[in-house]
């Protein structure tokens, strides 16, 4: 099998700990070029480049990765694991509404995690209002736009220095 294009950009080591892993869903590797009203112009490349750039700022190591597969994705998370990441923001895109795999995942690496989500899943079809993550998740941004990662960033930057005592 061909190997998954890794969209991962790594910054400055943080002392003592492997830092945050975004991890992006299906189809989201679209974002910008089409389904502007639902997801914005903003596309992955830009959204990793200013969180990875916030981060790097705040002297954490971050890391992002797409994949259209579910079973690549949960082997990211498990890998995720062994590296020792310290916190993930996930959006799972339409595998939020489906994949107990996923979740299983997230549950048994024990990983505090951000849910994220573009669009308000509120405002959209029923079947977008169930998530497989949200009651497992620190916490949930939804329907702000590329936004929200910065914001669920920025909750997790506060949560490492007050670790970090
Ligand atoms: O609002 C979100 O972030 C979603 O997670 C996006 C998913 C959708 O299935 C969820 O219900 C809500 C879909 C991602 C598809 O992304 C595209 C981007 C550009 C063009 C087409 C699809």
């Amino acid at each position: 099998m061909k190997k998954q294009k890794d969209t991962s950009s790594a910054t400055s080591q943080v002392p003592g700990g492997a830092g945050l892993l975004v991890l992006h869903g299906p189809n989201l590797n679209l974002l910008g070029s089409r389904e502007p009203d639902h997801y914005g112009s903003t596309t992955l490349a830009e959204i990793n480049r200013a969180l990875a750039q916030r981060a790097e700022a705040a002297g954490v190591h971050l890391e992002a990765f797409q994949s259209n597969h579910e079973g690549v994705l949960i082997e990211r998370v498990h890998a995720a694991r062994e590296q020792g990441i310290r916190y993930l923001i996930i959006n799972p895109a339409a595998y939020t509404h489906t994949s107990v795999a996923l979740r299983d995942a997230l549950a048994g690496t024990d990983i505090p995690f951000v849910e994220v989500h573009l669009s308000n899943v509120y405002a959209r079809e029923p079947f977008r209002q169930h998530s497989y993550f949200s009651d497992l998740a620190l916490g949930v941004i939804t329907g702000l736009g590329s936004e929200g990662y910065l914001l669920a960033l920025e909750y997790l930057l506060s949560k490492i220095s007050t670790d970090q005592g």
